[in-house]
């Protein structure tokens, strides 16, 4: 990965998937500028969710999260650029689709304080741990997208 680049895990949720927005959500990503480095869909185990979502366990919500996670499958995507955790985050928006500002993935699709299309990782830490919860290594692919020099100025020692 380039100096100055930054990773984040975003998984398109059953809702996503079943509502056939895999294409219109992604593309969102794409014309911002991030780069899907690592891209499948996965039929989340109950292991699987309970471990992602292992900060949110006894409160009211968890289970019917894992249930929700685990319902259908879901698309796992490791996206990269330039603050790319907060970036990816801003543009899905607040928790639930009815907070969610207009123009965000949430606040234009969602509208249930339940199904919320979408999750991303909140910190650097998270997101480690998130993406080698859904890829190994060598899923993660190293490449320059070409238009990358008009994305960013990358004239100086870090991309602008
Ligand atoms: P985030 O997805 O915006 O980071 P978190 O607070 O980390 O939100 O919660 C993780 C997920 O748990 C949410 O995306 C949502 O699916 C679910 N969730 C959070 N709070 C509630 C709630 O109060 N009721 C139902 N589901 C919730
Ligand atoms: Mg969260």
């Amino acid at each position: 990965m380039q100096t100055g680049f930054e990773r984040t895990l975003v998984l398109l949720k059953p809702d996503a998937v079943q509502r056939r927005l895999i294409g219109r959500i992604l593309q969102r990503f794409e014309q911002k500028g991030l780069a899907i480095v690592a891209l499948k869909l996965v039929q989340v185990t109950d292991a699987l969710a309970r471990e992602q979502y292992a900060v949110h366990e006894g409160k009211e919500f968890y289970e019917p999260l894992v249930k929700f996670l685990t319902s259908s499958p879901i698309v796992a995507c490791a996206l990269e650029g330039v603050e790319a955790i907060a970036t990816a985050r801003k543009l899905m928006g607040a928790t639930f689709g009815r907070d969610a500002q207009p123009g965000t993935i949430r606040g234009d699709f969602g509208i249930s304080k339940r199904y919320n299309l979408i999750h991303g990782s909140d910190s650097p830490e998270t997101a480690e741990f998130e993406i080698g919860l859904y890829f190994s290594p060598s899923e993660i692919l190293d490449y320059r997208p070409s238009d990358l020099p008009w994305v960013y100025d990358l004239n100086g020692p870090e991309p602008v």
